[in-house]
């Protein structure tokens, strides 16, 4: 089994759309380890997206991450960092294949409803910066 970090983005949270996007991860057979509502500061969305620091969107892109609560997740499944991200879809809603996550609930390539870790070692750190061990358990 695989762990894979997920956010419901501040868009999508925004829109009303937490709750079809969770149905949409259990009915795809995820088991949801860990579950927050949290609303980031810009400090904490600049601290999470460090990968990205210096590039050109990063302000933008800090500044929408923090500008409404979004819902963190922890979700468990074989191979769960590709099936999550598959699910999703691509970075650009306009360009993500039908059905997927971020073509329904998408707003813009800088808005693109959640967000899922690229790697085993992006996953353990974006779960280790927003979750303790003990909450999830
Ligand atoms: P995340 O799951 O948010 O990390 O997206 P993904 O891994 O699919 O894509 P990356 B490249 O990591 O994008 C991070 C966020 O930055 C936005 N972005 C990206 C832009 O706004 N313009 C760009 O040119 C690029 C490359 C998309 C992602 N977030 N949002 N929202
Ligand atoms: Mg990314």
């Amino acid at each position: 089994m695989e762990r894979t970090f997920a956010i419901i983005k501040p868009d999508a949270f925004k829109a009303g759309n937490a709750g079809k996007i969770l149905a949409r991860i259990y009915a795809e057979d995820f088991r949801v380890v860990g579950l927050k509502k949290l609303y980031l500061s810009k400090v904490e969305a600049e601290g999470f997206y460090a990968v990205h620091a210096g590039k050109p969107f990063f302000d933008e892109l800090t500044t929408f991450m923090s500008s409404g609560p979004c819902v963190v997740m922890v979700l468990e499944a074989e191979g769960a960092i590709k099936k999550w991200r598959d699910l999703m879809g691509a970075t650009n809603p306009t360009e993500a294949a039908e059905g997927t996550l971020r073509r329904e609930f998408g707003t813009f390539v800088g808005e693109n409803a959640t967000h899922g870790s690229d790697a085993p070692e992006t996953a353990a750190f974006e779960i280790g910066y927003f979750f303790s061990g003990l909450e999830l358990l």
